[in-house]
């Protein structure tokens, strides 16, 4: 089976790619990614013979219809992907998630290729801290920032190219992601980092905030738990039960690396800040038997500090420019 990763060498895609290669001998791996910021090639380096790396736009319509041409499956992992950037400039998000979203529809319809598109449970909005609801797949889309509305309106295009047009398509919405190869400015690499670095960690506003966290090779698990048992034209949510407020989430990074578990500062909140996210995944694990591997969290994180420790190589050169970054905008508030 010949598989189409884009964005395989950012965070998820890559673990997606090193995973399959591992569990799946039989799949013949390209990847197509920009190689924007985001993206770390080192990641891919160990397996660079085994794979075919395209370096390129998934917007760039030529392009992408001669791959899409000559392959069984796309998997569409490429996006602009941080909500503070988003923020700052909105452009790339619109160009990426949109548009690029669009060339791929249009190859996999032209070519009747099976496609399966990553999402996010931000294109559902927010719920408040005393909220008992969790998102399904019957949640109404109610995005906040420009990365959740462009991604919502991705996941919009796929559902319509599905009903007008056929396409074998299925969508995947899910929670927060960490483990190995995150780039530093997501929140959980940034934290730990900065205690690797000697800074204190930084809490956006009351620090209240609450993410439903998953680890990375779960994801992927049920990525390909969907591709090869899910219902053409659905959407399957993909979470872990893993609600945690942001504030516990820096204690006991700063517990497990033996440090004070106050040595952290308040910072100015980001202008529309989503209070809770929460994943309510029974139709994956009942229609499809899928279950996380990772139940729990404090272990999964443990092991990621541990990865970070072990690879200065991987992050280290990027730590200045992400913190010099976020040091224009963040003002420290108690
Ligand atoms: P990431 O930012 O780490 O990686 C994105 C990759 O896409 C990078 O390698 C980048 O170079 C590539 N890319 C960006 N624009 C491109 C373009 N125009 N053409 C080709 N390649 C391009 O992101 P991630 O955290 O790995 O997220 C991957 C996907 O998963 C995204 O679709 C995101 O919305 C979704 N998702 C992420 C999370 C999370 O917690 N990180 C949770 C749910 C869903
Ligand atoms: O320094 C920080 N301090 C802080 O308190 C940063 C970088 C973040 N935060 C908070 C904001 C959020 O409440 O931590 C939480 C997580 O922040 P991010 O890592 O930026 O993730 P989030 O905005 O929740 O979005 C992530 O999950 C869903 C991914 O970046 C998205 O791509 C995915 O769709």
């Amino acid at each position: 089976m010949r598989v189409l990763v884009t964005g395989g060498a950012g965070f998820i895609g890559a673990n997606f790619v090193l995973r399959t290669l591992s569990q799946r001998p039989d799949v013949q791996v390209t990847v197509l990614d920009k190689l924007t910021y985001a993206a770390n090639p080192a990641t891919l380096a160990p397996v660079a013979e085994r794979i075919e790396l395209v370096t390129g736009d998934i917007a760039d319509a030529e392009l992408v219809d001669g791959l899409v041409a000559g392959t069984d499956l796309v998997v569409h992992f490429a996006a602009e992907s941080h909500n503070d950037n988003s923020l700052a400039d909105p452009s790339a998000f619109v160009q990426t998630n949109l548009v690029g979203t669009y060339s791929l529809l249009e190859a996999v319809r032209r070519h009747d290729v099976r496609y399966h598109h990553i999402s996010t449970d931000e294109v559902y909005g927010d719920l408040d801290l005393d909220d008992p609801a969790r998102f399904t797949e019957h949640t109404a889309y109610n995005p906040s920032s420009p990365y959740s509305s462009t991604k919502a309106g991705s996941d919009l295009l796929v559902r319509a190219w599905v009903r007008s047009f056929g396409i074998a398509a299925t969508i995947s919405n899910c929670s927060n992601n960490y483990g190995p190869f995150q780039h530093i400015e997501k929140f959980i690499p940034r934290q730990i980092t900065n205690v690797l670095t000697g800074v204190r960690p930084r809490l956006y506003g009351d620090g209240r905030n609450v993410r439903d966290w998953i680890h990375v090779d779960d994801h992927n698990d049920a990525v390909w738990t969907i591709i090869d048992r899910g219902q053409i034209g659905e959407t399957y949510l993909i979470g872990a039960d893993g609600e945690v407020d942001n504030r516990t989430v820096v204690e006991t990074i700063l517990d497990l690396l033996a440090q004070p578990t106050d040595a952290f500062d308040f910072v100015t909140d980001r202008p529309g800040h989503d209070r809770r996210y929460a994943i309510d995944s029974t139709r994956l694990r009942t229609e499809l038997g899928w279950r996380p591997q990772y139940v729990d969290f404090r272990t999964g994180l443990a092991a990621t500090i541990a990865w970070y420790r072990d690879h200065p190589d991987w992050w280290q050169p990027n730590k200045h420019t992400v913190e010099a970054g976020y040091a224009a905008t963040e003002k420290i508030i108690g």
